[in-house]
């Protein structure tokens, strides 16, 4: 809040992010410790939880959406600078400038100029512009909040745009048109659709729309999750809606959406199609189908929690289990194979490890392995991961569990420690 802002910023300061250095003005209120997360691109780190789920959300485009020749059509950006404009974040989305999303108190400002995106959407216009028809934008995003369980001033989102034409929309039917000069219609109050759609358009488009995003639930959450939709608002789109699933007995917002607002496309250049466009939070579906309890747990570097996401398979079944907070202690240890090296195997010492250290072991694995051509040997080194669940363990009492490990090794596999 206010009182790290002052210890961080001056007025006549600079700050540097990613490389460059911003001058501070009385906008600026990004501290450091928000700056220190720019750049960890959790979103596509090996192995990171969230990185599995962006995968499962790339693939289930990838799927469900080819061309005649069976190509995917959707484009993926997902490494775009997190550093935006005013322009880009708001105004180009058709954000009133007195719209409370622009606060200093909601928003990470660098300067008057330049802000923390506070949502991936920021891209959308950009990319429109540029040409693109189908596309995702993944990455983190940033926005002041409180932090406890479920909330982080940092966290991930996926955007997805699709526009499509006349024909692509009526492929069947020439008489049927995207535009007409008709009225804002209101069905129970709710914008039903923008003046310049036709019904028909606005209809059609919120039926893929629904469809997509209703199958992209059941990927992520499996085919027996229930949903529902709700009505929505948001300055880019109209009509707008939430998706809602329910998830360990409750409902959870997963997702905004809606029809995007024509003067976005006519602003980039587009007068001949129609858009939907919809944003989602990836941690909150990592926490839900992976039981990750606490949102902080997704920028931890304990291998013990990032070790439970290492998997070639980002559609395998992976339940969290909670790590200790007591601390690891590590231990590594090397010896030279037996001379029939090909008969060894590492999951014998493996064995070794878990039969000798029982749940002390939080981890073992092969980190280091080289031949040495004079002797002919083969050298591994595996790390050993000791953590005990309710107590500190002490550097003593892990040595001769280490030490037991190695005399059962060389006793049982023949393996001759360096
Ligand atoms: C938006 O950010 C809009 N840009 C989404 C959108 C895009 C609407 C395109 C229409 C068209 P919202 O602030 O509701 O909307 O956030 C979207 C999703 O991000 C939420 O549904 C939720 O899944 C996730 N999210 C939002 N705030 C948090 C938070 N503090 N922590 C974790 N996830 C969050
Ligand atoms: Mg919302």
């Amino acid at each position: 809040g206010q009182v790290a802002e002052n210890v961080d910023q001056k007025l006549d300061a600079t700050i540097k992010i990613l490389g460059t250095a911003y001058q501070c003005d009385k906008f600026t209120n990004v501290n450091s410790k928000i700056a220190s997360h720019i750049g960890k691109n959790l979103h596509i780190s090996k192995d990171h939880p969230l990185s599995l789920v962006r995968q499962k959300v790339v693939d289930y485009f990838y799927k469900a959406f080819v061309n005649s020749r069976g190509n995917p059509v959707f484009a993926v950006f997902d490494n775009l600078s997190p550093i935006v404009t005013q322009e880009q974040n708001f105004d180009s989305l058709l954000v009133p400038k007195d719209h409370p999303s622009r606060l200093k108190s909601d928003c990470y400002y660098i300067n008057h100029d330049y802000l923390l995106r506070a949502h991936t959407t920021a891209h959308d216009s950009e990319l429109i512009k540029s040409g693109l028809d189908n596309f995702l934008v993944i990455g983190d995003v940033y926005r002041r909040d409180e932090i406890d369980r479920t909330h982080y001033p940092v966290f991930h989102q996926v955007d997805v745009v699709r526009l499509k034409t006349r024909e692509q929309l009526f492929p069947a039917d020439e008489s049927l048109e995207l535009f007409e000069s008709g009225n804002n219609t209101t069905n129970t109050g709710i914008q039903e659709k923008q003046a310049c759609h036709t019904l028909e358009a606005v209809k059609l488009m919120e039926h893929e729309l629904k469809n997509t995003l209703e199958g992209l639930a059941k990927t992520l959450f499996g085919s027996d999750i229930r949903f529902r939709w709700t009505d929505s608002t948001f300055p880019f789109t109209q009509p707008s809606w939430e998706l809602e699933v329910h998830y360990n007995n409750q409902w959870l917002e997963l997702l905004g959406c809606g029809i995007l607002q024509q003067p976005i496309l006519y602003r980039a250049g587009v007068l001949n199609k129609i858009g939907w466009a919809f944003g989602l939070g990836l941690e909150r579906v990592a926490m839900c189908i992976y039981q990750i309890p606490d949102i902080r747990l997704f920028w931890s570097q304990d291998s013990g929690f990032l070790s439970q996401f290492k998997t070639s398979d980002p559609n395998a079944k992976i339940i969290y289990k909670p790590v200790s907070q007591y601390p690891q202690c590590i231990n590594d240890i090397s010896f030279w194979l037996p001379d029939n090296a090909q008969e060894f195997s590492s999951n014998d010492f493996y064995d070794i490890v878990r039969s000798i250290g029982g749940d002390i072991i939080e981890q073992v694995s092969l980190v280091d392995e080289f031949f040495h051509p004079k002797t002919k040997k083969t050298s591994h080194c595996y790390r050993i991961v000791y953590r005990h669940m309710e107590r500190t363990l002490t550097q003593a009492e892990v040595n001769q569990v280490h030490k037991k490990i190695a005399m059962q090794a060389t006793k049982s596999l023949g393996v001759t420690v360096r």
